[in-house]
């Protein structure tokens, strides 16, 4: 995998062995803490100061939902009695993304950093990060820099000498995609069943334990120390209105140099692709079909439609997708997109908690109708059948896994249903 940036927060100069606490230090690693927390010379910001910060800089959510971060941490009760608790999300299990465990390896003590921010600011004294089961090298670098943090006085009681204390945590998952989903994360971490929850009520007010807890993607933590430092304007301008900064793009399909990519929010799409080498064998006449610019929970766009897009929240929303987690899945004019969609429709049915029926049962449906189209023995109304069971999934269900079941099968349906149709007509074997 290939890292490039433009502009790099989060990303810049990383070559695998520089992510000790020293290197981070040596990049002006830990200024921001101690900015805040008055330490070393720092001038000492109030918390309702670093959420201000924050909510200047246009933060927005690095795990695929794209919520304010500032909001959120405003959400959180000031003066609540008991234990509060900072979640940080790095069970990235969305196909296609992997821009979260090259952030704890390459740069884990940026995400810590964020974390500590991002306690004091919400007056939480315990954390955890909860890491995906199947990313061992990337947990037990996490482990590592969590030790050398510790032995720094940055993480423990009264950090640096301020009235800051914070024990923070991580937790191997066991690579359930579900557990992404904030609330089964919870369940998980409490030793539970890793199945999501009714929201509301939200994690800000019954979290884990109960108790009021805040929960953040890797990413979005990562860009924290960079706000403090700089302030929320610098961020906020790298980026444009409401979609302040810089993101990881994790960049895979038909390109030259499939990789991670940390460019401003806002570079038009074709900029990034260009990044990425083009598409893949572009001398030999291939060119570009249709990209998932959000992970495979967000609807396919045709070529046509993302070359006049920016890769920002709102241009991918108004042309009919979602940014998500950032992870751009590029299709040449040679894939197929009924097997396409067999691949995802698969994922989810086998990813489904089974909790609500409409995901439980209309999962395996969808995957049932649409290897039957590829293997040429659909009919035209399969795909109206189709559309009526991911309509009927659709916002009925306990959590987001089965809008994310459902939206692909109508956009690529109504992209490209010509493809189906012409599957209808002869067995998948017999396709070119
Ligand atoms: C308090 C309110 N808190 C919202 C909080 C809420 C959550 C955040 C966003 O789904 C998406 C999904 C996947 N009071 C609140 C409130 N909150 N209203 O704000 O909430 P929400 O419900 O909009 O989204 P979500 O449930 O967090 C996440 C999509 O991301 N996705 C998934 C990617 C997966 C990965 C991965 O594997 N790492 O990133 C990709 O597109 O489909 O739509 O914190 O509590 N009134
Ligand atoms: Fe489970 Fe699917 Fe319901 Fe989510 S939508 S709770 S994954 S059954």
């Amino acid at each position: 995998f290939h890292g490039r940036h433009i502009n790099p927060q989060i990303y810049a100069d990383l070559n695998g062995s520089n992510w000790r606490l020293k290197d981070y230090e040596s990049r002006g690693g830990y200024q921001a803490l101690k900015k805040i927390l008055a330490a070393d010379g720092g001038e000492g910001l109030t918390q309702d100061q670093v959420i201000a910060t924050v909510k200047e800089s246009a933060l927005r959510g690095r795990g695929g939902a794209g919520f304010p971060s500032g909001l959120k941490w405003s959400f959180m009760p000031r003066q609540f009695p008991g234990q509060k608790y900072l979640v940080c999300n790095s069970d990235e299990g969305e196909p296609g993304t992997c821009k979260d465990r090259d952030i704890m390896m390459y740069n884990p003590h940026i995400v810590i950093e964020g974390m500590i921010i991002a306690a004091y600011a919400m007056g939480i004294t315990v954390g955890y990060n909860y890491i995906h089961g199947e990313i061992f090298q990337v947990y037990e670098r996490f482990e590592e820099a969590l030790e050398e943090a510790r032995a720094a006085g940055y993480l423990g009681d009264n950090i640096l000498g301020s009235k800051h204390s914070f024990q923070l945590h991580a937790s191997h998952g066991f690579g359930a995609y579900i557990c992404g989903e904030e609330t089964a994360l919870l369940e998980s971490l409490e030793g539970k069943k890793g199945q999501p929850r009714f929201k509301p009520p939200f994690p800000a007010s019954f979290g884990l334990y109960g108790k009021p807890t805040t929960i953040n993607n890797t990413e979005t933590f990562a860009a924290v120390p960079w706000i403090i430092r700089n302030g929320g304007q610098a961020y906020l301008e790298c980026g444009k209105p409401n979609n302040g900064g810089t993101k990881i793009f994790s960049v895979s399909g038909d390109v030259e140099l499939p990789g991670n990519y940390e460019i401003p929010l806002g570079t038009p799409f074709t900029k990034l692709l260009e990044l990425a080498g083009g598409v893949r064998g572009a001398d030999k006449g291939r060119t570009l079909k249709a990209v998932i610019p959000g992970g495979s929970s967000s609807p396919v766009l045709p070529a046509a439609i993302m070359n006049e897009c920016t890769m920002d929240y709102d241009s991918i929303a108004k042309a009919g997708s979602m940014l998500g987690s950032g992870a751009l899945i590029v299709m040449d004019d040679t894939r197929c997109m009924v097997e396409s969609l067999k691949r995802l429709s698969y994922f989810y049915m086998h990813e489904s908690c089974g909790q609500c029926t409409p995901c439980r049962e209309g999962t395996g449906w969808l995957w049932r109708l649409v290897d039957k189209v590829h293997r040429g023995a659909g009919q035209s109304s399969d795909m109206d059948l189709l559309n009526s069971i991911a309509d009927n999934i659709q916002g009925r269900t306990i959590c987001a896994l089965g809008d994310a079941a459902a939206m692909p099968v109508r956009a690529m349906i109504k992209h490209f249903r010509h493809e189906f149709e012409a599957m209808c007509k002869k067995p998948a074997t017999a396709q070119a």
